[in-house]
């Protein structure tokens, strides 16, 4: 069965703009392989993309055991973050307008800001810090556009790895100038720890999770470009987001970052 890539571009997209979810593309095809996912996802990016958004990076997901082991993946997925996904912060402080998501939830990450393109294949964990100019941490609102938040890995690559919102913190630190393996992380919700975590939780470091990005993308003819950024995947769980509710990510060297649900 040929798969219409732009169909299912489309799908998603009203999804997005209609804050409707809808229900997984799998349900609904005999086969969805990862080439024809990330095949959508693509189609997804050029529709936003032609409406006037533009990148400000790329995102990884899937990259701690935990998540992986839940999905019963062995692999991390790899995503966009729209321009108009980023959140203004305010020394760290952020809000999400609950009204323009679905059933939001949101997680901590470890974020890098590039100094230098970063071009696959053969990017090394050494390369990666080279060319970063900042690790920060953050937290990231995802979104995913199907029913019940559930999906198979096709599914979840698609819909550009649920990303919807992020908020990035302001104390950034040189990449040399932190153990990324070791750097603690603390998530709580209304004050209330539900999560901790140190950088090895990402595939044992995050800097090997940024090169594999960049492999990723040079099989596809793709780089990560100088000033964008890049989320290395949740270290902890994601928890669900609400009016009223405000989730904090404390991390050991890169200060805290909080969003609060409006
Ligand atoms: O950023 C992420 O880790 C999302 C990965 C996709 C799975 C999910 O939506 O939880
Ligand atoms: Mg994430």
């Amino acid at each position: 069965m040929t798969i219409d890539h732009a169909h299912w571009a489309e799908y998603l997209a009203t999804a997005v703009d209609e804050r409707q979810d809808v229900q997984a593309i799998t349900k609904q095809v005999d086969e969805l392989s990862i080439d024809d996912a990330y095949a959508i996802q693509a189609a997804l990016l050029e529709l936003q993309l032609g409406r006037g958004d533009t990148l400000a990076g790329a995102k990884l997901g899937l990259t701690s055991a935990a998540k992986q082991e839940q999905m019963g993946v062995a692999e991390p997925v790899y995503g966009w973050v729209l321009a108009s996904s980023v959140l203004g912060t305010d020394g760290g402080a952020a809000e999400a307008p609950i009204g323009d998501l679905i059933h939001p939830r949101a997680e901590p990450e470890i974020v890098f800001r590039l100094a230098q393109d970063l071009a696959g294949p053969g990017v090394t964990r050494e390369d990666a810090l080279d060319a970063t100019e900042a690790v920060l941490g953050g937290i990231e609102v995802i979104d995913s556009r199907y029913e019940a938040f559930s999906f198979t890995l096709p599914d979840v690559i698609a819909d550009n790895t649920s990303a919807a919102r992020v908020a990035i913190g302001s104390d950034g630190v040189g990449p040399r100038d932190v153990d990324l393996q070791t750097l603690g992380c603390l998530f709580e919700v209304d004050g209330a720890i539900t999560g901790t975590a140190t950088g090895a939780a990402l595939l044992d470091d995050p800097a090997t999770c940024l090169a594999m990005l960049a492999n990723h993308l040079g099989k596809h003819g793709q780089k990560l470009e100088a000033g964008w950024i890049v989320m290395a995947g949740a270290p902890t769980d994601a928890k669900p987001l609400a009016v009223g509710t405000t989730v904090g990510a404390r991390y050991s060297s890169l200060g805290s970052v909080t969003v609060k649900g409006v």
